[in-house]
């Protein structure tokens, strides 16, 4: 079994309902066991600003499924809950993403782990250092180093995906 953490994150619609739709078609995966849940942050728009608020929270998995095929759950996951693509960047109703597999290091076309913007954004790192403050990035380094040299974006915690 692979400790893997995702990320989550919508801003279109019900934010809180589409959170907790994903966690429970995740949930409903025979190869996926959810672990912790962090708490869910409304958080600034990084990137591409004009937008919405996000919702976004972090989980911890456990599963043995292969990262692409956990990453064509997730996918197919987004399509259920009709995520479009068009804007990069841009509003979606769910962003699932593969932040660490296992500790381990994967670099292929579409797949990238670490995710590779994970140090850099706090909307990512505030809810997995809140569920995993020791966790390492394969190289070794805590990622808990990146938090400590990056000036705060506003990151707010709401509250639990089932509140
Ligand atoms: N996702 C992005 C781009 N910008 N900003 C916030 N606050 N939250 C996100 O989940 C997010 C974002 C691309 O996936
Ligand atoms: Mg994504
Ligand atoms: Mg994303």
């Amino acid at each position: 079994m692979a400790k893997t953490y995702l990320s989550l994150g919508s801003n279109i619609g019900d934010r809180k309902a589409y959170l907790r739709a994903a966690i429970r078609l995740l949930g409903k995966h025979k190869d996926i066991e959810i672990g912790k849940i962090s708490f869910v942050y409304e958080t600034e728009p990084e990137g591409y600003i004009k937008q919405r608020k996000f919702y976004n929270l972090v989980l911890e998995l456990e599963t043995s499924l292969a990262p692409k095929d956990l990453l064509k759950i997730c996918n197919f996951i987004e399509g259920l809950l009709k995520r479009e693509r068009d804007i990069k960047w841009g509003p979606r109703t769910i962003d699932l993403d593969i932040l660490i597999y296992n500790g381990d290091k994967i670099d292929e076309e579409g797949l990238k782990i670490p995710h590779p913007l994970l140090c850099e954004r706090n909307f990512v790192l505030v809810p997995l250092l809140e569920i995993a403050p020791n966790v390492k990035l394969p190289s070794g380094v805590p990622v808990r180093h990146f938090f400590d040299k990056l000036t705060s974006v506003e990151v707010k915690s709401i509250g639990r995906v089932d509140d």
